[in-house]
């Protein structure tokens, strides 16, 4: 029976995701198609579906029942598949150059299908390998600029705001964030993962007790602030990049939370590259410049000209804003070089240094830089101050 009448879920192998793919009608019935799972992250099946012939091809995502990272033993709900779509629409319609569109939905299978961006390469796979991808800041820059300002209360007005804020809850995935960014990392918790070497550093961070109180403020937030619809996830591994295209893609962390988190995260996974990259590092500094300064400037321009709160239209107001979403955006990033370090779900660009002890000692500094940045967001009021201080650490 088809996939589309069964109504059930079931995990699809290449076969079923060809069948589903005919089923819609998205090739030609007499079409010749070739599947691979490259499913390649913690969480989701992913298919790439090519018709050779026609030069057509298409991506299946699915999600498991389970966290693939971890196993059966950590379930994990469907309903993130539904998130992931909305979201994605949502951003869409929001920075249209920088979301590959969506062309179907199934929430019983948890299925989203959508555009091939193969063409492209994962952002992080591709600084590992050297590129460096001359627009990646100034888009990345734009898209958060117009993603924070439109899915917020000033961009949206009370009533939408509301909708969506009921539309993206999205418990279960934001208790990982909340477990894997902001508590476990600080204590002794099973989920950590750090080479020997590294633990005289990790137990001076489980007793610093003025790191666990700023981490608690951040995470205070991260609880509690609703002002944008966020990405949730946007790590260098959730940007597709060339060197002309930038594409955000897996927004299945998406919710309303405060805006410097995915700031937060863009920051600190290029900061990995600066730590890692010696020989590219001035060029990852500019990077983290641009996106900052290109999001200051189009949020500036959004929030003079589409502003929905006119009593807020202020330039006191806009400062305000700026300033506070870049305070968290260091903090959040912090915590991010901290846990891809310490935590469960590591990032190559760290992993992949050769030898031990060149291993050891960039890790050792992430830690300090993490540290460093959620102790003292509130006085490194500057980009200028924000660079000065990595590259006293580096
Ligand atoms: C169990 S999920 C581990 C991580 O993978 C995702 O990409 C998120 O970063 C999450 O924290
Ligand atoms: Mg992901």
């Amino acid at each position: 029976m088809s996939l589309l009448k069964q109504k059930t879920y079931q995990p699809l192998t290449n076969e079923s995701a060809v069948e589903l793919a005919l089923d819609l009608n998205i090739f030609a019935g007499h079409a010749t198609l070739s599947c691979k799972e490259i499913g390649d992250g913690n969480l989701n099946l992913v298919f790439h579906i090519v018709d050779e012939l026609e030069g057509k091809s298409i991506i299946i995502k699915q999600a498991l029942p389970y966290a693939k990272v971890v196993g059966e033993s950590w379930p994990l709900t469907l309903k993130r598949a539904k998130i992931e779509a909305e979201a994605l629409k949502i951003f869409k319609q929001i920075a249209p150059d920088y979301v590959p569109e969506v062309f179907y939905t199934d929430d019983v299978l948890a299925v989203t299908i959508m555009e091939d961006l193969s063409h492209l390469l994962i952002a992080r796979t591709g600084f590992i390998k050297g590129e460096t991808y001359p627009l990646f800041a100034k888009h990345l820059g734009e898209y958060l600029a117009k993603t924070l300002f439109y899915t917020s209360d000033y961009g949206l007005g009370p009533s939408i705001k509301k909708e969506y804020l009921q539309q993206f809850i999205n418990p279960e995935l934001c208790k990982i964030t909340e477990d894997l960014i902001f508590t476990d990392p600080f204590v002794d918790a099973d989920t950590n993962e750090f080479e020997g070497g590294l633990r005289p550093a990790v137990e001076a961070l489980w007793r610093d007790e003025e790191l666990q109180f700023h981490v608690n403020v951040l995470k205070k937030s991260f609880l509690s602030e609703t002002e944008a619809l966020l990405h949730g996830d946007l790590h260098t591994g959730s940007v597709f990049a060339g060197q002309i295209e930038t594409k955000v893609i897996d927004p299945e962390f998406a919710f309303y939370g405060p805006a410097g988190f995915d700031i937060g995260q863009v920051f600190a996974n290029l900061l990995f590259q600066v730590i890692a990259n010696e020989e590219k590092r001035d060029l990852f500094i500019n990077h983290v410049e641009t996106v900052w300064n290109v999001f200051k400037d189009q949020y500036t321009f959004l929030w003079n000209t589409e502003n929905k709160e006119t009593a807020a239209k202020t330039s006191t107001f806009l400062n305000y804003q700026l300033s506070k979403f870049f305070e968290d955006s260091i903090g959040f990033a912090g915590c991010e070089l901290i846990r891809r370090t310490i935590g469960l779900s590591h990032v190559a660009d760290l992993d992949g240094i050769e030898g031990e002890q060149t291993r050891i000692a960039a890790k050792q500094k992430t830690l300090e830089i993490g540290t460093l940045l959620i102790k003292q967001r509130k006085e490194i009021k500057s980009l200028a101050a924000f660079i000065t201080k990595v590259r006293e650490l580096i």
